[in-house]
């Protein structure tokens, strides 16, 4: 028996508006830094689920986005697979459905799970023989089972939440093939968030109540990572990672000596906890990358209570952050029914004036399966189901005081000015600060990222 697990290109990366095109010259030394800030790492929903079958099924973990363009062409009429299990998000679906049917037409059975088919079933269903929904640990194994015993059901759902803790470690030896093309390396400790945000699915999937696994369990994930990588940079995949406080310092309390660099997801209240602050600083937190979302009170309010409370100590809370030696990554999300064209100018001088370390600045985006998207739906605001266009970039619901194209005209004009020399210049440095403290380098040595089809350079 022989699976193949499929993470099928996704419709991302800024190459369709040229973005890399623009900045190459004005920012050819810090070019190397910028491609190592994109983030390029393995799908760690697969490799979890991977994990969860009996050692006698053989597994190939197949990464679309990292093939070449030779081998991308070619897989689809591969015939040695007994089954294609593929994870998809919105943005994957496009992709994921192509091939799907592509397998099927050539009678290789169909799975589909993750976030977009949770979302979407009955679409999803048209695609494949199998749906798998919500938390694959349990299902995938109970399915895989039923499919090699001849009985399977089309559709399996994840009906309880999964205990994190009894999981083994996530099939990291299946990314071999892809290891040198990766600049980051995943680990999940938690899931779960009670902030309910209603344009966020993650909650949907996870649920509100915030589970974690054993500290023990994910020091060993990042042991069996170190012993395949030099000097990995850890990416915790944890929606909010520290809200239990008690769980998060046990935690990174014991990243100290592993001597690792890592970034993570969390909310603005750590600025609040200058212990949490400390051990983040110790324990080699590059960036902390946190949902700001708005400067509007009343924009964040229309998504979550609790955001909305805490706009007004963003400064403080950015400072405080950051004195401890923590670049904030601040998430924005542009397109609120609030948002006029001075948004951009508003976020980029509380970039300027926080110092911020870096911004990412998406488009706000009705995920289906969302509260936002239901609203949206029933305001008959949705401009399209063309999933592809599920990227922090695209506009794909009627704004209200801008035009779509205005909105995208002002990220644009955001990302270029959010890479303009001195802000780089700035981000390079508290990047070298970091890797110096805690590997006594003189600073980052990225690795040059050839592989990928399609890069402008
Ligand atoms: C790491 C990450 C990335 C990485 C790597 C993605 C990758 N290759 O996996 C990078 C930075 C490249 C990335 C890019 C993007 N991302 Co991203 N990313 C994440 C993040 C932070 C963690 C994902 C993760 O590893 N989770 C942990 C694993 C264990 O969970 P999981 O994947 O959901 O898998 C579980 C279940 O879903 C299920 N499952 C998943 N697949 C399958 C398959 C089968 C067969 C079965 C049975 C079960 C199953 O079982 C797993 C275990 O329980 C999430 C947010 C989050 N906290 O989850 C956003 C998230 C997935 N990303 C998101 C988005 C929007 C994007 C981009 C489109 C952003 C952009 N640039 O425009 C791109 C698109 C990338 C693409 N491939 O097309 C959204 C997706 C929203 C949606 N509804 O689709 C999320 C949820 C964040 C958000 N804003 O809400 N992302
Ligand atoms: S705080 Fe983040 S993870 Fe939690 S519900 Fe809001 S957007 Fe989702």
């Amino acid at each position: 028996m022989k699976i193949a697990l499929v993470s099928p290109l996704g419709a991302e990366r800024f190459f369709e508006f040229g973005l890399f095109e623009d900045i190459e010259s004005r920012l050819h030394r810090h070019l190397c830094f910028l491609m190592e800030e994109m983030e390029w790492m393995p799908n760690l929903g697969l490799l979890s689920i991977a994990a969860c079958l009996p050692g006698d099924i053989e597994i190939e973990y197949i990464d679309e986005e990292y093939l070449s363009p030779e081998e991308r062409a070619a897989f689809p009429d591969r015939a040695d697979f007994d089954l294609v299990a593929m994870s998809l998000i919105n943005a994957q679906a496009s992709r994921g459905y192509e091939l799907a049917d592509l397998f099927r037409s050539r009678g290789i059975p169909v799975a589909l799970g993750g976030i977009h088919p949770t979302a979407c079933p009955e679409e999803a269903l048209q695609h494949a023989d199998y749906i798998l929904l919500g938390e694959g640990e349990e299902i995938f194994p109970q399915f895989v089972n039923d499919f090699i015993s001849g009985l399977p059901k089309n559709i399996y759902r994840s009906e309880k939440m999964v205990d994190l803790t009894v999981l083994p470690p996530p099939r990291f030896d299946l990314m071999k093939p892809y290891i040198d093309k990766f600049n980051r390396y995943p680990v999940q400790a938690t899931r779960g968030c009670p902030r309910r945000c209603d344009f966020c699915f993650i909650h949907e999937l996870y649920g509100p109540i915030h589970r974690h696994k054993t500290v023990e369990q994910v020091i060993n994930e990042i042991k069996i990572i170190k012993e395949m990588v030099d000097d990995p940079f850890i990416s915790f995949a944890d929606e909010n990672m520290f809200i239990n406080r008690k769980f998060g310092k046990e935690l990174i309390r014991e990243l100290i000596p592993l001597n690792i660099v890592w970034e993570g997801y969390c909310d603005i209240s750590i600025a609040r906890d200058p212990e949490l602050l400390d051990l983040l600083r110790k324990s080699g937190c590059a960036t902390m990358l946190i949902g700001l979302e708005s400067l509007d009170a009343e924009s964040l309010s229309s998504l979550n209570i609790w955001k909305g409370k805490q706009v007004e100590n963003y400064r403080e809370s950015v400072k405080t952050i950051q004195d401890h030696g923590i670049g904030v990554t601040g998430l924005f999300i542009v397109g609120f029914d609030g948002d006029d064209h001075s948004v951009f100018r508003r976020i980029k001088k509380f970039a300027d004036e926080t110092q911020l370390f870096d911004i990412e600045v998406s488009s706000l985006c009705p995920f289906p399966g969302t509260k936002f998207w239901d609203r949206m739906e029933s305001e008959g605001r949705i401009l399209t189901r063309n999933w592809d266009r599920f990227t922090w970039i695209h506009v794909n619901f009627r704004t209200s005081k801008m035009t779509p194209d205005e909105v995208l005209e002002g990220l644009l004009w955001l990302f270029r000015e959010m890479t303009d020399i001195e802000v780089l210049k700035r981000r390079t440095g508290h990047f070298h600060e970091v890797f110096k403290r805690h590997f006594k380098k003189l600073g980052i040595a990225p690795k040059k990222v050839e592989h990928k089809a399609g890069l402008p350079f």
